[in-house]
């Protein structure tokens, strides 16, 4: 690297002790009482994840915590427990029975509040409907639904009776979901009419309808009457969610599967081949996510939380549905757009319900950036006491506004490394006990031995980039690529024999913060340097005109690597070829000549996935060959890369 520091101005290198309000109640008050328990973590991981496992309703006790031949992992062996009844009954039966699980607010302002007890019966008969319509544990269910309480029903009914959910976004084309029908071989959909999002209704069921003109063997497809939009329903094939429950009993009794069984599967695009399907599994998963969910957003009964994702990624899974409900925490749930009808929208949420947790991604803080502060200071924000982070690194930027703006300076920010691979985040601060600084998710969670290493296998020096590895196995961890056992091999566990690699760029500084720095395939060789986009685009933000930006490199006869960049401006800044020089500069100011952009375009927008990451090698097409062909399936919004040829094609 050439240059330590991104972003060396304002106050981006300040430490933020968590305050002793907070401290004194935490459950890791200070670093020692993390490294202590860290370090039993690491040297008796059996003992650790044994208590924490042992918080949860077992069945049958396990016999051995962990069976460890790498890459299999079998957690809990021997162990049988129903992750619905984790998640539901045990509360339904005790004293959260009338506590508020799911506070729900759809998009054009209809609100539901769903106790524990009303979940019990929901769940309950929605069972027993799966149960009718003949699916049997270990049958694959496609679940394709807006953010409504019954997504979640739908997964937790699932899990109920053993058979394997796969979620697809509801912003998904019918492309994406006849590859997962056909590589998942799921014969039962679950899906609404339609869902609200920016003011208008997006159907879903005719885009089912559409997969199911190629894909034959589904059998069953149920449908949540949710926007009343005009649909077809097939007499034989489809029948009417509110049809089904009205003649199922609210009672169930939860059967008890092995610790193993398979949960759900959940499928993450690479670049390249077919999307892949994590496979993850019923005992350790659940452990991951209750035991992170306690201790990393310090989870208690009085809080209220909310997650901002969708229950078609990853962290809408982990820490929308079983994370949080394992802890009996009383949750909200939002379906439609931040900006709906404008972006005061979530602050008007949390003023209204009390949260006091808020967890969401960089994308977004950035969206309310360039959406001006008047929108958060028009709302209360007290009753919140921890922020989180999830997504994509950071950026100082982003990092201080949301400290600032919405955590009213008081609010610890946890911001959580993890993957749809690992189920459960594995690196992030504790709020009562870990200084934070803007950009690092600082150290790993309890029984997570990560390193970084360089392309020899050896453990990379202070400040040295390399890549992120996890050295020990963990409960939430993947089992496998769905019927894939090769690819699981060579994916994760090829580079070093025996070790996770993540695929992410890292870097510690010298008091043992990580520092991620992107997705390998995303990272630049300028003239020999490497260049983490990470920094160019934070270096490129932290200019006052810049809302946004994305670094891709192009190749170039003379460095080997050009770095091209897309930036978006702020409301008020015009594009000019002065400011385009400026920036320029500005990145050689922060990091070094080096980093200077080779290419600057103004972009309209970014192109990004569902869960709000930018998607570079769709840029890094664009600037390699002027036109995109590769799948776009996962894209947000595709005017965003029409209007990007345009402005290729013809640069300013
Ligand atoms: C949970 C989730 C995983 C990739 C991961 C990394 C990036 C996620 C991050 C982060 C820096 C963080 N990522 N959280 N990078 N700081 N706090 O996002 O899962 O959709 O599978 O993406 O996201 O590159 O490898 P998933």
């Amino acid at each position: 690297m050439s240059a330590k520091k991104a972003t060396p101005d304002h106050d981006h290198d300040a430490i933020h002790k968590p305050s002793k309000e907070f401290s004194v109640k935490a459950r890791i008050p200070s670093m020692a009482a993390y490294k202590k328990l860290y370090k039993e973590s690491i040297d008796k991981p059996d003992k650790f994840w044994a208590r924490e496992a042992k918080e949860l309703v077992w069945q049958k006790p396990w016999s051995k915590v962990l069976n460890w031949k790498a890459p299999n992992a079998t957690w809990f062996e021997g162990g049988k427990l129903n992750v619905c009844e984790n998640c539901v009954d045990r509360h339904a039966a005790g004293p959260r029975k009338n506590k508020a699980a799911i506070i729900w607010e759809g998009e054009p302002g209809d609100k539901r509040t769903i106790t524990y007890g009303q979940l019990q019966k929901e769940v309950c008969r929605f069972a027993n409907v799966l149960v009718k319509n003949g699916v049997k544990a270990k049958d694959r269910v496609l679940i394709y639904m807006p953010m409504v309480p019954e997504a979640a029903i739908a997964m937790l009914a699932c899990a109920r009776i053993g058979a394997v959910h796969t979620v697809v976004f509801g912003g998904f084309a019918s492309e994406a979901i006849v590859d997962r029908l056909e590589d998942s071989g799921a014969t039962v959909i679950l899906t609404a009419d339609g869902g609200w999002r920016r003011g208008k209704v997006v159907p879903l069921k005719p885009v089912v309808d559409e997969a199911l003109v190629k894909y034959k063997s589904v059998r069953r497809v149920i449908v949540l009457n949710r926007c009343g939009n005009e649909i077809s329903m097939d007499a034989d094939r489809d029948a009417w969610w509110h049809e089904e429950v009205a003649a199922a009993s609210s009672k169930h009794v939860a059967k008890a599967f092995d610790s193993e069984h398979p949960l759900f599967v959940l499928y993450t695009s690479g670049s390249t081949g077919k999307p892949k399907g994590i496979l993850h599994t019923s005992g350790g998963y659940l452990t991951g996510t209750y035991s992170t969910c306690k201790y990393i957003f310090d989870m208690r009964d009085e809080d209220v939380y909310w997650c901002t994702a969708d229950v078609g990624w990853i962290t809408g899974h982990s820490y929308i549905v079983y994370g949080p409900l394992a802890n009996g925490v009383t949750q909200v749930m939002y379906e439609g757009a931040p900006n709906a009808p404008d972006f005061g929208r979530f602050w008007k949420m949390i003023e209204e319900h009390g949260v006091t947790i808020f967890y969401t991604a960089p994308t977004a803080i950035r969206a309310f950036i360039k959406a001006g502060d008047h929108f958060p200071a028009a709302h209360d924000l007290s009753s919140l006491r921890l922020l989180g982070s999830v997504g994509e690194p950071i950026n100082p930027e982003a990092w201080n506004w949301y400290h600032k703006h919405i955590g009213g300076g008081r609010c610890p920010i946890v911001d959580t490394w993890w993957q749809t691979e690992t189920g459960a985040i594995l690196i992030s601060p504790l709020p009562g006990a870990t200084p934070c600084k803007a950009g690092t998710a600082t150290h790993p969670f309890f029984g997570i031995d990560a390193a970084i290493l360089d392309d020899a296998g050896n453990e990379c020096k202070p400040g040295q980039d390399g890549r992120l590895v996890i050295r020990k196995p963990w409960p939430s961890m993947i089992r496998t690529i769905y019927g894939d056992k090769e690819r699981y091999k060579k994916t994760y566990w090829s580079d070093y024999p025996g070790l996770y690699t993540a695929g992410d760029g890292a870097r510690r500084d010298k008091a043992g913060n990580f520092w991620i720095i992107g997705r390998l395939d995303d990272v630049l060789n300028v003239s020999g340097h490497r260049l983490g986009t990470a920094e160019i685009e934070s270096a490129l933000v932290s200019h006052p005109a810049v809302a946004e930006a994305a670094v891709v490199g192009r190749p170039d006869d003379m460095k080997g690597q050009a770095v091209a960049a897309f930036v978006t401006l702020k409301g008020g800044f015009n594009e000019s070829p002065e400011l385009q020089a400026e920036l320029r500069n500005h990145v050689g100011k922060v990091i070094g000549a080096i980093a200077k952009p080779d290419d600057l375009h103004f972009a309209p927008g970014l192109p990004k996935t569902r869960s709000g990451k930018i998607m570079r090698r769709l840029l890094k097409e664009l600037v390699c060959t002027g036109k995109i062909s590769g799948n776009i399936t996962t894209l947000e919004d595709f005017t965003v890369i029409e209007s990007l040829q345009r402005k290729i094609a013809k640069p300013v």
